[in-house]
């Protein structure tokens, strides 16, 4: 039985990897007047790197104009990600980064039939709760059963930690939940809990290989392009009688 939907943040409830965190990153070099910065096509090769400071870490190996290893590189390792994070909050709070197609509609669709939702991201309390509260406004926190960030999480995806917590503070079973996902990374850390996946595409993943989840789809605000189909009720956008099909049909499927 379909017990809780836990949600991943980056790409599935907002476009926030292009239109948030590569924005805010190029800002923050440009604010500490360093040389470089991230296209489109080298974010999207870097995002196989889960987790922004990560992320940069890997990046900085390969920049040479970046100080060499040790704690001077960390050390501007920390200023930019800090800086980035405060440019991120600024693009959200200006109403630059609006959830994806059908979210806020799904969300709607938990509460009222009273299914637990979660947050499982890699990214920090506070980006989540920048924005979140940007969307549902002060109270959001309440609307979510847990809410497990980098900082309850540390073991980034595909490390399986994040969903793991969740489903303790939850008290429900892996088979009765279900994650909604956009990234390899999240797929697998999904699966490595013993959760089944539903996979909407966004911007850089938009292409990647979803056979290890229950469904894939281009957009939840659409019933449209999704395999297997959704809408057999009439739902012109994925509900949760959508999810409730895929999750029950779930032996069939795999
Ligand atoms: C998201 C991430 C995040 C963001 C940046 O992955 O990898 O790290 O890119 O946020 P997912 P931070 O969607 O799978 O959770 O800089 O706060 O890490
Ligand atoms: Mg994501």
């Amino acid at each position: 039985m379909l017990r809780a939907i836990l949600w991943d943040v980056d790409g599935t409830l907002a476009e926030t990897e292009r239109d948030g965190h590569l924005l805010a990153f190029n800002r923050a070099f440009e604010a500490l007047g360093l040389p470089w910065r991230w296209s489109d096509a080298r974010y999207g090769e870097l995002l196989a790197v889960a987790g922004g400071r990560e992320r940069l870490l890997h990046d900085l190996q390969s920049q040479p104009q970046a100080p060499p290893a040790g704690p001077q590189r960390l050390a501007l390792l920390d200023r930019i990600h800090r800086l980035k994070n405060q440019y991120y909050a600024a693009i959200v709070s200006a109403g630059a980064l609006p959830l994806r197609a059908g979210v806020a509609e799904l969300f709607a669709d938990c509460a009222a039939a009273g299914v637990p939702m979660a947050i499982t991201t890699t990214t920090s309390a506070a980006n989540v709760a920048a924005l979140l509260g940007a969307h549902l406004g002060a109270g959001w926190r309440t609307q979510f059963a847990a809410v497990v960030c980098a900082e309850q999480a540390p073991l980034k995806k595909p490390n399986p930690q994040v969903y793991l917590r969740a489903l303790q503070i939850l008290d429900v079973a892996a088979v009765d939940a279900l994650a909604i996902e956009d990234s390899p990374a999240g797929i697998a850390a999904a699966r490595a809990a013993g959760i089944d996946v539903v996979v909407v595409r966004s911007f850089y993943f938009a292409d990647i290989d979803a056979s290890a989840a229950l469904s894939a789809g281009p957009s939840l605000g659409s019933s449209r392009g999704w395999r297997p189909l959704a809408g057999a009720a009439g739902d012109d956008r994925i509900t949760l009688r959508d999810l409730v099909r895929w999750h029950q049909a779930r032996p069939a499927i795999r």
